[in-house]
């Protein structure tokens, strides 16, 4: 038994990551503005592979604000919400309070059975380029990262990339400071109103083949942060998909 259960391990693992060495759209980070972005894309037969640094997927939101874990979300937001299967309640004004357990759950869900290949554990560290267009990315183990073993990396190709990649904005500053293509002006502080206003303009492909999208968009063009509030990040990972299938499709 023991045999017949590794080899089903290495077997169907192998055979997702050989399906997707190449692929439509490679999403960095499984956060929230990475899962919206590949729901609404693989809901399009669009091929969506997602690689995420950490065991866990969500990215910020299963700490909620300070450890209580409640996120936020605006009125705006309530038909994606309703779509996910996520509940809520009105707390004020146009605020709605959301479980950050429950989000990630059924926003989980949905992104996986629409179609959206995870693969947790590794770190997109470089980029692969064609002239002047991304066209994919570089990964390696987490684990291979954190220990700094020097252990060649391996290539995945695609027609887009996203960068979800949060606060860091990693990809993107790859990017920068490899090419000197694009310039990463940083994050400003907080100022919830302005950084969830900014968040859909900032949305967009910064050069040949890359889009920013959530906090990684407002990092790049240096707009404010917002705090435990996440309908900008929904709404901007789904401008991110549909950016990407008018340019696909
Ligand atoms: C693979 C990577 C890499 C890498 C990072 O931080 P996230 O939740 O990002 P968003 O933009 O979807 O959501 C932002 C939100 O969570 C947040 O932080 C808010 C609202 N802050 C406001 C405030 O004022 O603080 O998720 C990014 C994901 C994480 O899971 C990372 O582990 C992952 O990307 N990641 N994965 N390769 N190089 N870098």
């Amino acid at each position: 038994m023991e045999k017949i259960i590794t080899q089903a391990i290495i077997d169907s693992y192998l055979k997702e990551l050989l399906d997707n060495v190449e692929t439509d759209v490679i999403i960095c980070g499984a956060g929230p503005s990475g899962l919206l972005c590949g729901y609404y894309l693989a809901k399009e037969k669009i091929k969506v592979t997602i690689f995420e640094r950490h065991l866990k997927v969500g990215g910020g939101m299963p700490g909620g604000g300070i450890m209580f874990n409640k996120i936020a979300f605006q009125k705006e937001v309530l038909s994606i919400l309703d779509e996910i299967g996520i509940s809520y309640t009105h707390y004020k004004d146009d605020i709605y309070v959301a479980d950050s357990i429950e989000t990630i759950s059924c926003l989980t869900y949905k992104t996986v059975k629409s179609g959206v290949k995870i693969f947790n554990l590794f770190s997109v560290e470089d980029v692969v380029v064609r002239e002047n267009r991304v066209c994919g990315v570089v990964i390696n183990w987490t684990a291979v990262q954190q220990s700094s073993l020097h252990v060649d990396p391996i290539a995945i190709i695609s027609k887009y990339v996203v960068d979800a990649t949060g606060h860091d904005c990693e990809v993107a500053k790859i990017v920068e400071k490899k090419l000197g293509w694009i310039k990463v002006k940083g994050e400003q502080p907080m100022w919830a109103q302005r950084g969830e206003e900014a968040l859909l303009e900032n949305t967009k492909e910064v050069c040949p083949g890359l889009v920013v999208c959530g906090m990684a968009a407002n990092a790049f063009f240096g707009s404010y942060r917002m705090g435990a509030i996440f309908g900008g990040m929904f709404l901007s990972g789904k401008k991110a998909a549909e950016l990407i299938k008018s340019k696909i499709k």
